[in-house]
């Protein structure tokens, strides 16, 4: 699996407006600012999704095919917008549509090191096991974390889920890992054709 072979196919106003043809795909969700499109960039060494140090970049869901393989797929974030718009109208739309599809794959719920699993995070992590959907948890911004910090994390996520749990830093040294981890994964996905 070549991720750097990935290209972007469609911005999709809703779950319904997804491309075709269908392919395997894992959804990114996080908070707002959580770091979701940075992670797809660092993922693909490329710059193919918009980042932005102010919260409410990404509005639609984007779809990037890797390798003509499977999708990425890069979602607005849940939480409060630079602005002070609620997101999580918009948000909970969103994923009961998703949900409602067959487009179901596996998801990374993306949960900054720094603020830890919020009320947000632990209701998320409940709708993934009762849609029965495969997930895995990433902190992110975890370049300063202490081990004993990231264990701490790993224990908070353990109580509620007995999902995995991985760590991703700015320079990219975790990016292996995840894409890794992926490949991995993505192959027990059901297939959407
Ligand atoms: N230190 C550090 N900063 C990060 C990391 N990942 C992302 N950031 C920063 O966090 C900010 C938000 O990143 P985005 O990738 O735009 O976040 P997003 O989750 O896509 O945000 P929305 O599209 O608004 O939902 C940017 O300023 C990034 O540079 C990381 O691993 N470490
Ligand atoms: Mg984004």
């Amino acid at each position: 699996m070549d991720f750097q072979k990935t290209v972007f196919v469609k911005s999709a106003p809703t779950v319904g407006d997804a491309p075709y043809p269908r392919k395997r795909e894992v959804l990114l969700m996080g908070r707002s600012n959580v770091g979701k499109s940075s992670l797809i960039n660092a993922l693909t060494n490329q710059k193919l999704a918009h980042s932005s140090k102010k919260a409410g970049k990404t509005v639609f869901l984007n779809y990037f095919l890797v390798d003509s393989s499977f999708y990425l797929v890069d979602s607005p974030g849940y939480g409060y917008t630079s602005y002070g718009h609620r997101l999580d109208d918009s948000f909970s739309d969103m994923m009961e549509g998703y949900f409602k599809s067959n487009r179901k794959g596996m998801a990374l719920l993306l949960v900054d090191s720094r603020r830890g699993l919020k009320d947000e995070e632990r209701e998320l992590i409940g709708l993934l096991k009762e849609e029965k959907m495969g997930h895995a948890i990433v902190f992110t911004k975890a370049d300063t974390l202490k081990q004993s910090e990231m264990a701490a994390l790993k224990k908070e996520v353990a109580a509620l889920d007995d999902t995995d749990v991985l760590f991703s830093y700015a320079d990219g040294r975790s990016v292996n890992e995840i894409r890794g981890y992926i490949a991995r994964r993505i192959k027990d996905v059901r297939c959407l054709d």
